[in-house]
């Protein structure tokens, strides 16, 4: 690989163990680095991400990434997009599905945006989305966030019903680390 060791920063372990599960499939160890950023307030996934990736290289000389993610329905143009921590906090699941109501047009999509950075001054951005759509009510009690609502494309269960294996084989998140660890261990052109 081109280091040592890798970091994910992060204060969801959740995010962290999916993503551990994957570095450990291509035989790579990833580490935790616990770390609060303080997100800024943007529409754009990639500038919240780097902005967060700088805080944390401003501390730590190490490889590390970071990652931001959100869930985009279409009815609500985007929304929650960018404010789906704060809002998964607020209104939670049962707020989205209100939201909703009976709408039909129920297509949603989770984005991943992984800002990878190196003390060397090196970044990079990998990116994953998976399409799919709300359900009208809540199922599963696994995974975190949005996870019990939303319905992979072609699948029958949602992320909440999936353990992270299951998860891993097409989330937004699983998509944009593999890009990440093939990078790291082929240096493959994106
Ligand atoms: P860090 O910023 O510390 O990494 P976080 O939980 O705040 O942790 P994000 O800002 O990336 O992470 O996530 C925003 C929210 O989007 C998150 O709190 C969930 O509610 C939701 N979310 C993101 N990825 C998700 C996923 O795979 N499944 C369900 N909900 C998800």
């Amino acid at each position: 690989m081109k280091f040592k060791e890798v970091y994910f920063a992060t204060t969801n372990l959740h995010k962290f163990k999916e993503a551990e599960k994957i570095f450990s499939k291509y035989g790579l160890n990833l580490k935790h680095l616990n770390f609060k950023t303080a997100e800024i307030q943007s529409e754009n996934l990639e500038e919240i991400a780097k902005n967060s990736l700088n805080q944390v290289l401003s501390q730590h000389k190490i490889p590390v990434f970071v990652e931001d993610a959100g869930l985009f329905i279409k009815v609500l143009n985007g929304f929650p997009g960018p404010y789906s921590s704060y809002v998964f906090k607020t209104i939670g699941l049962k707020g989205i599905l209100n939201l909703l109501g009976k709408t039909r047009n129920r297509e949603a999509f989770f984005l991943s945006v992984i800002a990878f950075g190196s003390p060397s001054g090196e970044q990079k951005i990998f990116t994953g989305k998976v399409l799919g759509k709300i359900t009208f009510k809540i199922r599963g009690l696994g995974g975190f966030g949005f996870d019990p609502i939303f319905q992979p494309k072609n699948h029958k269960k949602t992320f909440g019903q999936m353990n992270v294996e299951e998860k891993n084989r097409f989330s937004h998140r699983a998509k944009a680390v593999k890009k990440l660890v093939k990078w790291l261990l082929f240096k493959e052109k994106l």
